[in-house]
């Protein structure tokens, strides 16, 4: 293998490349008519214009993606995450051309994309799946039958969904023929396939998931856990390793258990197992085929370039560890910084980045895709790059992330960074008191745009009362200060700068 083509943009392929540059091989680009200039573009040895901004114009076109990789006339494909990423036709697309993918084998991404087939291949390799049903419900009354049986409440969950899409909780009888015909017209819209199943719902579970790595050979070890329980409507923004809940004797138990998960289909590549965690047991939920938005972490604990090994992998290198040889040391965490304004809802911001300062000192990594003088759109995730902190425990990994953020500079574009610093000042946060209902538990740390408006008109009007009150005292004030002027009381600069920036 001497030659990449990297199906993707942002920073996921800045990170490919740089894997790809210190394995010494050849690096080619490919990207939409919005990213002329973008730093993968500019990072890669060769890069090729695919189309328009639209992804389905561009990123999403498989047939200019096998022509471009023919003509630039390399030997693999990484397609990154999102996109492309869990496409079997892509996979497919990538092997006709006689080009190495790399990912697992299109069987795989296929037998995962099915949640039921997946349900049914866990459960016959011996992983712990949620209680519920492995085939597709046929009627409303079978799905009222089971769903008695098993005890309410219960979940409905579209077998070509994931990722949240397709979901019904059903709280009692009375809503559940209607909540099965609603969820198999919804995922008949969405996936072009009713197929829906039922399970027990957890109602306040972690998401804990397992990272795998698997070769050519046969050989498949796991690189422990990330824990990811905090996230809003299915998009993680802090996820860390080790998880702070596991002990030892779960985590080798979830490791196994993925490790079996793996070997069940012949598992080649990374690749990442999803459990839910509650009250001390766990559950196989999804296995996703590609390297993940939060594979950082594990690098750091365990020291091991996943990148680099996606490619090593599917070059036909074997891997070099026993299990026993992959170790953990001290503690990561990564939080997201997107185009999103957490007081408005996360509303996407679009801009040109007119600054931009990358937090530097001991352990703490930036992976960005991001420049000065970049256009933010709305054509694409709003991910802009992940700040990911490495220490020797929980407490420092906390802190070091608290003040990497407050060096963290970012003008141009609204982001989530300020959202990030009240995240790392949150008591339960900092206890490691986690569940995927955080955010919702915390509703103060995304102000809404209404209360964060309130207050800012708040201050603003005992601000000015203040001033006023002042100036019909008897020496009146000196705005701003200066030449020996009577001043305001402290309390209304204090207001001021409290209101500075917003
Ligand atoms: C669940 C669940 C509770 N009980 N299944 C959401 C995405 C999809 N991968 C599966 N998901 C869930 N499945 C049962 N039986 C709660 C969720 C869930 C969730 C899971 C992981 C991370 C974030 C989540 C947010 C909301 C719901």
């Amino acid at each position: 293998m001497h030659s990449v083509l990297i199906a993707n943009r942002g920073e996921i392929a800045v990170r490919i490349i740089r894997a790809c540059r210190e394995l010494g091989l050849r690096s080619v680009a490919v990207y939409s008519e919005a990213d002329r200039g973008a730093p993968h573009v500019l990072m890669a040895d060769e890069a090729y214009l695919l189309g328009p901004a639209p992804s389905a114009e561009s990123y999403l076109r498989m047939d200019r993606i096998v022509e471009v990789a023919k003509r630039a006339g390399v030997d693999a494909v990484h397609p990154g995450y999102g996109f492309l990423a869990e496409r079997a036709p892509f996979a497919r697309a990538i092997r006709a051309a006689g080009l190495t993918f790399v990912g697992p084998t299109p069987e795989t991404i296929d037998a995962m994309g099915d949640k039921t087939e997946a349900r049914r291949r866990m459960e016959a390799a011996g992983v712990p799946i949620v209680p519920g049903i492995t085939e597709a419900l046929v009627d409303a009354r079978e799905a009222e039958q089971v769903a008695g049986e098993m005890g309410y409440p219960v979940l409905l969950k579209a077998s070509a969904g994931g990722g949240g899409k397709g979901m019904r909780v059903v709280e009692g009888p009375d809503g559940i023929r209607r909540a099965f015909e609603a969820a198999v017209r919804e995922a008949e819209a969405a996936f072009g396939d009713g197929a829906v199943y039922v399970e027990k719902y957890l109602d306040r579970p972690r998401h804990i998931e397992i990272q795998l790595l698997g070769d050519s050979h046969g050989n498949v070890v796991h690189l422990g856990e990330r824990e990811c329980s905090i996230q809003r409507r299915h998009q993680k923004l802090v996820e860390e390793a080790p998880s702070p809940i596991l002990d030892a004797g779960t985590r080798a138990a979830m490791g196994e258990a993925a490790v079996r998960a793996a070997q069940a289909v012949d598992y080649e590549g990374a690749g990442t197992v999803e459990f839910l965690w509650q009250d001390g047991a766990f559950y196989f939920l999804e296995m996703n085929t590609r390297i993940q938005v939060e594979h950082p972490v594990t690098e750091l604990i365990t020291g091991i370039d996943l990148v680099q090994w996606q490619l090593r992998v599917a070059a036909g290198e074997a891997l070099p560890w026993s299990q026993e040889e992959i170790t953990f040391r001290g503690h990561a965490i990564e939080c997201r910084i997107t185009s999103e304004n957490p007081d408005e809802g996360f509303l996407p911001s679009t801009g040109r980045i007119r600054h931009l300062e990358i937090p530097g000192g001991p352990g703490v990594r930036w992976d960005g895709g991001i420049a000065s003088g970049g256009e933010v759109g709305l054509h694409y995730d709003p991910l802009l790059g992940k700040l990911i902190v490495h220490a020797p425990t929980r407490t420092e990994a906390v802190r070091r992330m608290a003040r990497a953020l407050e060096e963290f500079v970012l003008e141009g574009v609204e982001s989530c960074v300020a959202f990030h610093r009240r995240v790392m000042a949150e008591p339960q946060f900092i206890a490691g008191d986690l569940s995927i209902r955080y955010l919702e538990e915390h509703p103060e740390l995304t102000r809404g745009e209404d209360s964060a408006e309130d207050s800012r008109r708040v201050t603003a009007v005992i601000a000015a009362l203040l001033e006023e009150e002042h100036r019909h005292s008897l020496r009146p004030p000196r705005i701003g200060g200066g030449n020996g002027g009577a001043v305001l009381p402290p309390w209304v600069s204090a207001f001021r700068s409290s209101n500075r920036g917003r």
